[in-house]
Parts: structure tokens; sequence; C-alpha cells
């Protein structure tokens, strides 16, 4: 069967999003694209084949549209995917899954109303080969039980409408999402300090970041968060275990040696870095949806846990460093929990 994907939000990610679905990935198609610059949506509709529609609440309830994509700025995401969950169709949402909690909340409920999952949210580094590998050791045993997780995130330059809570909300989101993963362990509390801010930065923006992180288990997390680098985007991960320690590899590149120099390069950008997480996402996304219609990679519940960690970063940022405790809500068993 094919999927036929109804796309809501053009802009970068949605146009290779679009890409990667009708170019890269078997079983699907996308038949349907709106975004609020009509314009845009129209011709990326075109170069598809896919009609343009005016509102997202048109494009989900289609009958030409089996599922939604959603790819539009974050404090929508929440009405798209009610929308899409009014309508019974399973929906894919980039990170946020919402901005804030109630939203994701409300998320949650609407689809435990259906007794099945039907979200899935677009956190593709549990898509990547370094992190599954990484994951496989952990869950081996063989660095018996994790002690402590050192990471970085590094983007080369951010303009200037961002943020200093963005650095939780949109950049440290990912780790904070793969960690809970790779470790199987809740985050409990968050603390954020600032070193001396690099000059290469706005002047609005708190730059770097040193996240601190603590698990249930009593894991500790650092991650650097600096997204003025200047120097490419690197991310780093290493998890230290009592008998050993794994750690992401670089993506390969070339190694080249000139002019007495051995070097290797350094990615541009989160879209080079994991272009091949991304693909694989979208893989196993439209295989499971096309199958029977549940999504099996990150659930609604992780983006509810995201946002609430998110949310506790932020206030330590804003309180000075205080430590914040996660206010989390019990899981429900649709998610694996008890509640
Ligand atoms: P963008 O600004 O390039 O594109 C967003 C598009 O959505 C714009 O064309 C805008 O007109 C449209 N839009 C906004 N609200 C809309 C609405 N209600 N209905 C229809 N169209 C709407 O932004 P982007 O960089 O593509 O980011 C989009 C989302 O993807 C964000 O939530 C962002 O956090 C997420 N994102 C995820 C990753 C990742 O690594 N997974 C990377 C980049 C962006
Ligand atoms: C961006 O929105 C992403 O999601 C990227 O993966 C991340 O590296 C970047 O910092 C964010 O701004």
């Amino acid at each position: 069967m094919t999927v036929r994907v109804g796309v809501i939000g053009a802009g970068m990610i949605g146009q290779d999003h679009i890409r990667r679905l009708t170019e890269v990935v078997t079983g699907a198609a996308v038949t349907a694209v709106t975004d609020l610059d009509q314009t845009r949506a129209a011709e990326v509709a075109a170069r598809v084949g896919a009609m343009a529609l005016p509102t997202g609440a048109e494009l989900t309830n289609s009958p030409d549209v089996d599922a939604v994509l959603v790819t539009s700025w974050g404090p929508t995401h929440a009405e798209h995917v009610l929308n899409a969950l009014a309508a019974g169709k399973p929906v894919f949402c980039e990170k946020p899954l919402a901005t804030t909690a109630e939203d994701c909340m409300r998320i949650l409920e609407a689809e435990r109303a259906h007794g099945r999952r039907l979200v899935q949210v677009g956190f593709m580094r549990r898509f990547d080969a370094g992190y599954r590998q990484m994951k496989q050791v952990i869950a081996s045993g063989a660095l018996g039980a994790p002690l402590m997780v050192h990471c970085a995130h590094r983007n080369p330059d951010v303009p200037e409408s961002y943020t200093s809570a963005m650095a939780a909300q949109d950049t440290a989101v990912h780790e904070i999402d793969v960690l809970r993963w790779l470790l199987d362990d809740e985050i409990v509390s968050a603390q954020v300090i600032t070193p001396r801010a690099t000059s290469h930065r706005f002047e609005h923006l708190k730059d770097p970041q040193i996240m601190l992180f603590e698990t249930a288990s009593g894991v500790r997390i650092d991650l650097e968060v600096f997204v003025n680098c200047q120097y490419g985007y690197d991310i780093q991960c290493e998890t230290v275990g009592e008998k050993g320690l794994t750690r992401l590899p670089d993506p390969a590149t070339v190694a080249i040696r000139t002019a007495r120099r051995h070097t290797t390069a350094v990615m541009d950008d989160w879209k080079a870095r994991f272009t091949d997480a991304f693909d694989t996402e979208f893989r196993e996304w439209v295989a499971a949806i096309g199958t029977d219609g549940e999504p099996t990679g990150p659930s609604a519940w992780d983006g509810y846990a995201a946002t609430v960690i998110t949310d506790a970063a932020v206030r330590s940022l804003e309180s000075d460093g205080a430590v914040v405790t996660v206010d989390m809500k019990p899981r429900p068993t649709l998610y694996g929990g008890t509640a």
C-alpha cells in the first residue's frame, strides 16, 4: 500500500522531508501540501505533483491524505496534531510535539482515547547508526551500569532570532530525548550554568551553556551547548560505565594529506550530519504505518517528557543555575507505564 502523506509547513525541513518521502523512501507519496505562505505551498506541491491546500485542517481531512506530516513552526504543532488525532490519522510531528506541557497532555489524552498510538515525534537521533550501536553496547551490559554521560552539541552559528531558552528547547532537546532512550532511564532534574560568553554571538544570547541532568537511577549527564562555535556542526557523546565506555563515532569523511597536514572535514550542519538518520526515520515510519497504521518511533509520551525536561532547564537558566526538579506525570500504560 502507498501511504499518501499531507505536509503542513513547506519551509526548510518540510521541503527536505518531502524530497525524502518522494525520492528516498519507498511506499509513500506526498499528495497535499499547505503553508501559511500559499505561494510557497503551491510551488513545493507542484514539484511533486501534489495539491496545495489552504489550511492544515483541510489537508488533514482530505480523503487523499492517509497520514499527516507536521513541519510548521513549533507553537502551531499542537493544533495540527490534535486535528490529525480527531480525524483518526497517523501523524508525524517534527520536534517539539508542543511548546507547553499542557498541550502535550491534551495530545496524550486524545491519543489514549483511540487506545493505540498514532503520533510519532521527529527525534531522528534514535535512527542514527552510531547512537543505535551505543544503545546495543549499553544494553548488553558490557560496560556494567552506566555512571556518567559527557556530551557536546555545537552549531557553527545561529541567527539573531535564536534566544537563550532555545538552547534547551530547540537544541539540547535532541540530547534530552536520545539520552532517555539510550539509558532507558528518566531525567529527574536539570541545572544550567553559563560560563564566560563567546564574543561571536548576538548580545542577548547566553552562549555557551552547560547543562547538567540527573536520571532516576543516579546517572549524571553533562551537556555543553555551544551554538556559535564557528568551526562546524559537532555532536559528541560518551557514556562511561563501571567497566568501560562507549563513544559516538565522528561521521566518516575521507582523510586528506596535503601541505604537510593530515585533515578530515567537520560537517556544516545538522542536515548533513543526520541525513542517514532522517532517511531511516522516514523509512521505518512509512513501513510501520503502511503495515498496521501504528508508528514505532518516539511517542507522544517522549514528546511530553522532552517538553517538561526542557521546561526545567529553562527555569534553571532563568534562576541563575538552580537545580530544578522535573515535574513529570506518571506514564500511562499505552506508553509502557503503569498509570
Ligand atoms: P521554517 O521557518 O523554515 O519553515 C516552517 C514553515 O511552516 C514556514 O514555511 C511557515 O510559513 C510554515 N508555517 C508555520 N505555521 C504554519 C501553519 N500553522 N500552517 C501552515 N504552515 C505553517 O522552519 P524549519 O526550520 O523548517 O522548522 C520547522 C520545524 O522543524 C520546527 O518545529 C523545528 O524545530 C523543526 N526542526 C527539526 C530539526 C531536526 O533536527 N529534527 C531541524 C530543524 C527544524
Ligand atoms: C535545530 O532546530 C535542530 O533541530 C538541529 O538538529 C539542532 O542541531 C539545532 O541546534 C537546532 O537549532
